[in-house]
């Protein structure tokens, strides 16, 4: 990784992190075609097959049709006529989550697990293992093989971000490597959707903009980012360049998340609140379903033209995590006491989280008497 290439950042960086991404396969799918040979080779998809049922993840010969996760399992069938539906077993998944864990921690205490299939590693002074961080993410893929059965793809790149979407370039049982010499290009052919923090609501912002690409954005300057997106403008600007310094974190126990938005015009309406509201509740929604959480205390920040912050909130007795849900507390909420003076930012946060692995079936499955 390191070889003759310049240093990304001469001045001030830090010496060269090696960080490793991996992410399963069609995780839970390939648990299913693993424990069940009758479904190998077939499409799959786990998840409820009853009316509001949804995909939670199909097989690779699923994904051929066009099947993916989150989408109504109806649609599915239609796509894929011969799609095989099967229920989801956590018991089985957390096993395997715990034996590839256990590969990690073999290699490095920097462990990161992002879910129960994806974890980053900083593998910059690996516990055993050769001295190069792309061997040792073979040597990882091949213990994950060999201990579940089950194969994964890897990322290797000087940073976390790097490291992500290298991961995802290859799947199934691939393994990408980003070095600081090939950054540049590499982020430059990247679409804005690809980049952390982008969901369809920023992306459809960023394309307004006329951004489509990585390159496309690095020839944006600081100022006119944080002008369109606020604070995260700032980390545009910075990824673009390929610099992120986030480090790999053992402690994640998440306590809440939060997202919110300045606006360039402060608003007046009411009308206009609640559709940037159900905007920021996208936002939250997306990132609750990449940690696979469901929270139940809902916030709504308010800070006024003259800066002045207000924050309101409300507890709700089972957990949520879909837009609709997120928004629907935030306005009761926002509608509880309707601002009389403009608005320069709103934002929403969740708290009392937990993972929907314990209690996400009932959220998205018809219970009894399905097929
Ligand atoms: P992902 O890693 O996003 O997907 P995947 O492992 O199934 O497929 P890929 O090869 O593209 O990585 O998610 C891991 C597991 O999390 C997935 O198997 C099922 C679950 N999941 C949901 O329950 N709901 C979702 O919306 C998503 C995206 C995943
Ligand atoms: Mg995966």
């Amino acid at each position: 990784m390191e070889g003759s290439d310049p240093p990304p950042r001469p001045a001030m960086s830090a010496p060269t992190r090696k960080i490793v991404h991996i992410d399963m396969d069609a995780f839970y799918a390939s648990v299913e075609q693993r424990d069940e040979p009758a479904l190998r080779g077939k499409p799959i998809a786990v998840g409820g097959s009853g009316r509001r049922g949804v995909v939670m993840t199909a097989s690779y010969e699923a994904r051929r049709f066009g099947v993916h996760s989150a989408m109504p399992s109806a649609r599915a069938r239609r796509l894929c006529p011969d799609l095989l539906f099967v229920r989801p077993r956590f018991e089985a998944y957390k096993e395997a989550s715990k034996v590839m864990r256990g590969v990690f921690k073999e290699y490095t205490s920097l462990v990161e697990p992002l879910s129960l299939d994806e974890a980053f590693l900083d593998v910059t002074s690996p516990l055993k293992g050769p001295p190069s961080a792309t061997l040792i993410a073979r040597q990882i893929k091949t213990a994950i093989l060999e201990r579940t059965g089950l194969t994964s793809s890897a990322g290797v790149a000087s940073n976390k971000f790097l490291a992500k979407v290298a991961s995802g370039m290859n799947k199934p049982d691939g393994l990408t490597v980003v070095t600081p010499g090939e950054a540049e290009a590499f982020i430059a052919a990247l679409p804005i959707e690809k980049f952390f923090g982008v969901g369809p609501a920023t992306a459809k912002r960023f394309k307004a903009l006329g951004i489509r690409t990585g390159e496309d954005l690095r020839e944006r300057s600081r100022p006119e980012l944080v002008q369109h997106f606020g604070k995260a403008g700032h980390w545009y600007y910075r990824i673009s360049r390929g610099i992120d310094d986030r480090p790999v974190s053992t402690s994640r126990e998440r306590k809440s998340l939060s997202a919110e938005r300045t606006f360039s015009d402060d608003l007046a309406t009411l009308h206009d609140m609640d559709e940037k509201l159900s905007e920021i509740a996208e936002e939250v929604a997306r990132r609750m379903a990449k940690c696979k959480l469901t929270g139940r205390t809902v916030t709504v920040k308010i800070k006024y033209h003259d800066f002045v912050i207000a924050t309101r909130s409300r507890t709700v007795p089972s957990g949520i995590s879909s837009t609709e849900d997120i928004t629907a507390v935030a306005r009761m909420l926002l509608h509880g006491e309707p601002p009389k003076r403009p608005v320069r930012l709103l934002g929403i946060g969740i708290a009392k989280l937990r993972e929907t692995d314990s209690v996400g079936a009932q959220l998205v499955f018809d219970l009894p008497g399905e097929k």
